[in-house]
């Protein structure tokens, strides 16, 4: 008689018992199919996993209790389900109440037609591949790990989504944040809002060894990647210097803007920031990529004309430009508060043949949702200051109340107790 059919979806990134039990449970029931999850499905649904395709398909496929692999790119499975028909459909019940719930009732209803059979296998307590990669995260120089994810996420992931940071605190709390199964892919150092930490406007003003202590500080707290904001990255001969230095500490990307002269923000309403020409700008690349191209770290280009009411003919012969010149990586900056031009620079950005990763700030165009952008074409999507000024507001309340009050207790409310402020470091 032929041999049952169970087919177990599994994303497998650091195997503990739970997957192996599982696995053991589904062999009871018949020959074991394992529909591997790609790295590119399983960004869909959770953060990239720390190991590669390749690399989990070795470690799952010499389990005693497998006896095939199938590569499944929908993280729903239904193309698999549909070309193998299984008899069984082998799974952990956490799916019941996380987000794949959905998938779960599609699953159900799929395989139905031919009479298949969900069985859900009790979770293993106390162990999931969370929790397994916060113990490494807690043990564990990452440098080389972070450029191994920026890769890959830039490879798989359809909208990196990246937070700004300004220092140790708020990269602990950024790279806490979690919702569901989402939570940022990348950190952003920000111009703006780290020269604000240290009460500084925004004026190229901080200078390299400040940054290189900020960084350390947040590379101590979290492993995930960092683009570092080099503002217009200053002299050339400099330049190459911050490069390097940038790249040891473990940095994957630097932006390069395209301003020159004084540095205004781009958000300013009205300003007379000067833009670079693109034969200087495209030195600057060429320069930074000789560099950056033996150390690894990428170099992304910050496109300034929209800001600067120059039209979108002007910001997409810049793009053109600065990709030939060897950028990684296209920013495009807007300052309005509807994302229409942004939207038309994606469009022909879109048709450009060599083209890179396109980034975008929406700062001003907050209304903007992140299904839309990426239906635009965007590849990442940097909250560049949200952190911080969230925070503002939050210190001047409680600074104005223990004035008014002259006690801090009306003012208890709007903060964590001390006992949770001590346990963010745990
Ligand atoms: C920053 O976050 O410092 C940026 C983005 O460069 S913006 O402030 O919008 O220029
Ligand atoms: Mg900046």
């Amino acid at each position: 008689m032929k041999k049952k059919l169970a087919f177990v979806p599994m994303a497998c990134d650091l195997i503990h018992e739970g997957h192996i039990n599982i696995l053991k449970e589904a062999s009871k029931l018949g020959e074991v199919t394992v529909g591997l999850l790609t790295d590119e499905a399983i960004t869909k649904y959770k953060p990239i996993p720390t190991f590669d395709f390749k690399r989990r398909t070795k470690i799952v496929e010499s389990i005693k209790y497998v006896s095939k692999i199938l590569k499944t790119t929908d993280w729903d499975y239904a193309t698999a389900l549909e070309k193998l028909k299984p008899d069984f459909v082998v799974h952990g019940d956490d799916w019941k109440s996380n987000n794949q719930k959905i998938v779960r009732s599609n699953v159900k209803n799929q395989i139905k037609k031919w009479n298949g059979v969900l069985v859900e296998i009790p979770y293993t307590q106390g162990i999931s591949s969370t929790s397994v990669k916060e113990t490494l995260r807690q043990n564990f120089n990452g440098s080389d790990l972070r450029n191994n994810v920026f890769n890959r996420l830039i490879k798989n992931k359809k909208l990196i989504r990246v937070i700004e940071v300004h220092n140790g605190l708020s990269a602990l709390i950024s790279s806490q944040a979690k919702y569901k199964n989402s939570e940022f892919d990348c950190l952003w150092l920000s111009s703006l809002t780290h020269s604000a930490s240290k009460g500084k406007p925004d004026i190229e003003y901080i200078d390299d060894t400040t940054v290189t202590q900020t960084i350390n500080d947040i590379f101590d707290v979290s492993l995930k990647p960092l683009i570092f904001d080099a503002d217009s990255g200053g002299r050339i001969e400099h330049l190459k210097f911050t490069i390097k230095n940038l790249s040891r500490l473990g940095v994957s990307a630097i932006m390069l803007e395209d301003k020159i002269g004084n540095k205004v923000n781009s958000l300013e309403k009205t300003n007379n920031q000067k833009q670079d020409s693109i034969v200087n700008f495209c030195s600057k690349i060429i320069e930074s990529k000789k560099i950056a191209k033996l150390k690894e770290i990428k170099i992304f280009a910050r496109i300034e004309s929209l800001t600067l009411n120059k039209p979108i003919s002007d910001a997409i012969n810049r793009a053109k430009h600065y990709l030939n010149a060897g950028a990684d990586g296209i920013m495009i900056h807007s300052k309005k508060i509807n994302p229409k031009e942004v939207f038309e620079f994606c469009k022909r950005y879109n048709a450009i043949i060599n083209k890179k990763p396109l980034i975008v700030v929406p700062s001003t165009y907050n209304k903007t949702h992140e299904t839309e952008l990426a239906k635009n074409g965007v590849n990442m999507v940097i909250y560049a200051n949200q952190i911080l000024r969230s925070a503002i507001p939050a210190m001047q309340k409680t600074a104005i109340q223990i004035l008014k009050n002259g006690r801090s207790y009306e003012s208890d409310k709007d903060m964590i107790s001390i006992q949770n402020t001590l346990k963010i470091f745990d």
